[in-house]
């Protein structure tokens, strides 16, 4: 396959500083050649700009922190990835996760003028689902899911040119922090989560089955992978860690079955952050389970 890799250093949506230096954590942790072993012919594209927080007033557009360099950077990506090539695939670094509103926008709008359906799974703790209302924090990384919707600030909804995802086209896994309002809108919006209790109950093989069954009128599938799905025992480096997550065979499991249903298309990998990480570790296994996702097997 031919991987076109491109980083979004940004860590404007984030509450904490430092995943703006996610996309060099990957390639230090031997991304590009970790995929051309698995034979694939991988081309990095280098890095779309990003403002670096302290050039900017942090409120300088309507009140809600970094809005207008965060719009500025997912446009730039959505771009980069919409022009790439029929066949290629997008494996996009973060960054934070506002990052995805590009990416996926991007990757859904690719070579698609006829409109057909790109799902999207969502592996994180978090839902991401807020809106500049209901956010109890204000940053934007917690609400990319909402905007991809339609929810949210026109500036951050309208990436796709009146473009959204549908509610029934997403689904997430992994989850194990949402707050009262994002809850409500979630339900609202009817947006399939499982949580690390439905992980628990069914295990991953159930789940992956019951994604592919509601995901099945889609043509093709986006994975939004954000670092701190796994349990902070095996990713440190992330901002905002919450105990209980995916273990190391849960995640691979998942990419796996995904890697073997040859449905998926593009994938984001967020939330890296060296900062907090302990020798690069995060990064590694965040490769590992790009690696598993495009095709490496034990055997
Ligand atoms: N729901 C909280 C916390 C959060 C969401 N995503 C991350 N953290 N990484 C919020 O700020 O919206
Ligand atoms: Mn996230
Ligand atoms: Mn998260």
């Amino acid at each position: 396959m031919n991987l076109s890799i491109l980083g979004i250093p940004m860590d404007l949506g984030a509450g904490r500083r430092g995943v703006d230096m996610g996309p060099s954590a990957l390639r230090n942790a031997q991304l590009a050649h970790t995929l051309r072993e698995l034979g694939h012919k991988v081309n990095d594209l280098g890095d779309v700009p990003v403002a670096i927080p302290e050039t900017l007033d942090k409120h300088a557009q309507g009140g809600f922190v970094f809005l207008e360099p965060i719009v500025q950077a997912c446009k730039a990506a959505a771009e980069r990835v919409a022009a790439l090539p029929e066949g290629v695939f997008p494996l996009t670094l973060g960054g934070d996760h506002s990052i995805s509103m590009g990416t996926v926008t991007g990757n859904a709008l690719r070579g698609n003028p006829a409109g057909e359906r790109m799902g999207l799974i969502w592996v994180d703790a978090h839902t991401d689902y807020n809106t500049p209302d209901s956010s109890p924090s204000g940053n934007i990384h917690g609400m990319p899911v909402a905007h991809l919707t339609g929810l949210g600030d026109p500036r951050l909804t309208g990436l796709g040119g009146g473009w959204h995802m549908r509610p029934e086209d997403i689904v997430m896994i992994g989850i194990r922090s949402v707050d009262t309002r994002e809850r409500d809108l979630m339900r609202e919006k009817g947006i399939k989560a499982y949580t690390m209790k439905d992980v628990d109950q069914l295990g991953m093989t159930r789940i992956y089955e019951e994604t592919m069954e509601r995901l099945s009128s889609t043509t093709r599938l986006h994975v939004s992978f954000d670092a701190d799905a796994l349990d902070p025992s095996l990713c440190p480096g992330v901002g905002t860690p919450v105990a209980g997550g995916l273990t190391y065979r849960e995640g691979h499991l998942l990419m796996e079955l995904l890697s073997e249903s040859g449905r998926v298309t593009s994938m984001d990998i967020v939330e890296v952050n060296p900062i907090l990480d302990t020798r690069n570790q995060t990064a590694e296994v965040m490769v590992g389970m790009a690696a598993s996702l495009l095709g490496q097997r034990i055997m």
